[in-house]
């Protein structure tokens, strides 16, 4: 196992679309794993491929305070939405340190496949919820600071860099 280095907003490679992982292999095992352990050490309660450059469609989600119920979407698809929305409190390890409220549909059933390339589906609320949608937006090379104002935005990215130059 390895832990992997996240890219932080504002970097171009955040906003490349991921491809659908056609392939089953111990690649693929290997990243998944690697992900849950990078996702666990930052802490987070999900990380998608695209945040390690990865650019395919792999997502990892564990919302437990246990650290015990590890989810793995592959190839996600949301086949289902409800019609109502919930507004909830959102970060992001790609963008350290900033907090905001983004507006989502409130549950959506996912159908994925796991590492080993079976298909399943799930009925996603609350948190599990919200983060399936922030990291299915990071499969498309959205970050959920797009979501807000372009002001806030622009504070946001200013911040960032000057993070970055410090470092
Ligand atoms: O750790 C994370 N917490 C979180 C809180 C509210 C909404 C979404 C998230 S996902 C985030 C980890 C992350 O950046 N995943 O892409
Ligand atoms: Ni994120």
């Amino acid at each position: 196992m390895a832990l992997l280095n996240i890219l932080h907003y504002p970097d171009k490679r955040l906003h490349k679309i991921a491809r659908r992982v056609e392939v089953f292999d111990d690649r693929i095992r290997k990243l998944v794993a690697d992900m849950a352990e990078t996702m666990y050490a930052a802490p987070g309660v999900g990380l998608a491929a695209t945040q390690v450059d990865v650019h395919e469609r792999v997502v990892v989600i564990d919302v437990s305070e246990t650290h015990s119920e590890l989810r793995v979407f592959i190839n996600p698809e949301i086949i289902w939405s409800s019609k109502e929305h919930v507004v909830h409190e959102e970060g992001c390890l790609s963008v350290p340190g900033i907090y905001d409220e983004v507006e989502r549909a409130e549950s959506v059933r996912v159908r994925a496949q796991n590492e080993k390339g079976e298909t399943y589906e799930m009925d996603c609320e609350d948190l599990l919820a919200v983060c399936i949608q922030h990291e299915m937006d990071h499969l498309m090379g959205r970050v959920f600071v797009e979501y807000l104002s372009p002001l806030k935005q622009t504070r946001i990215r200013n911040k960032m860099k000057k993070l970055e130059r410090a470092m």
